[in-house]
């Protein structure tokens, strides 16, 4: 019989344009959930900080490159994630390979050439899309020097995440969207109603973690 030791975390994403407020979030999240938090990009990796100059405008890399190098960076963070989960613990996730594909076909890369390299990895037993126009999200505090970070192509990534959110309900993945433009105390109760019920579910069916 499945003991209550042996039962597996949740991997949980939050997803959502730049100041869409998903740091903050996390940091919530995590905490009520005692998760650990990752975040990608992990910038720390040899992988993360080619991705980190690219983001810092250091460095020019071709679209198509840059793109696999996310993915790659997530791959090399997959097994660690599988292990957590499967330990029992939770994981909380700020950006995932949602933002992968929705920041690339912004671009005007091929939307399935960009799911693809990710194909594989853990899927999300939750993702938490924190909806924003991109002027409200540039209304906070206004962008930094980082590349994807103008009104223009914030307005573009969202129209993207809109097209992920129903690829992903069609591949049977669980997407919920949430208003951003709320208080912060309103975000996190609405993040927290969508989270409870999926947390109950993985604690009484205790199926393995599936795969994007
Ligand atoms: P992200 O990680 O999505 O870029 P952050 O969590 O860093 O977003 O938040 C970006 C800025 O917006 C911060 O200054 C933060 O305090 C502010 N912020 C976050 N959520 C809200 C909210 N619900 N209402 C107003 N300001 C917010
Ligand atoms: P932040 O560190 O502020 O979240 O910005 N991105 C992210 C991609 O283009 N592809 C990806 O796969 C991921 C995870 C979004 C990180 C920037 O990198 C973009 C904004
Ligand atoms: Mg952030």
């Amino acid at each position: 019989s499945n003991t209550e030791a042996t039962k597996r975390g949740a991997l949980i994403v939050v997803e959502g344009l730049d100041r869409a407020g998903k740091s903050t979030q996390v940091a919530r999240l995590a905490e009520a959930l005692e998760a650990r938090s990752i975040k990608f990009p992990e910038r720390t990796t040899a992988i993360g900080k080619m991705i980190d100059s690219y983001l810092a405008q250091e460095r020019e890399l071709d679209d198509r490159a840059i793109h696999l190098l996310f993915s790659a960076n997530r791959w090399e963070c997959a097994r660690s994630i599988i292990e957590e989960v499967e330990s029992g613990r939770n994981v909380v996730c700020d950006r995932y390979a949602f933002s992968g594909i929705a920041y690339s076909c912004s671009k005007g890369l091929d939307y399935e050439w960009c799911r693809n390299p990710d194909i594989g990895l853990p899927l999300p037993d939750l993702t938490v899309f924190l909806d924003l126009d991109a002027e409200a999200a540039a209304a906070r505090g206004g962008y930094g020097e980082e590349r994807y970070e103008k009104l223009e192509f914030q307005a573009r990534v969202r129209q993207a995440f809109h097209l992920v959110a129903q690829d992903v309900s069609r591949h049977g993945g669980q997407w919920s969207t949430v208003d951003a433009g709320a208080s912060l105390d309103r975000v996190t109760e609405e993040i927290m109603e969508k989270v409870r019920p999926c947390l109950d579910e993985i604690r009484s069916r205790g199926s393995k973690i599936g795969r994007l």
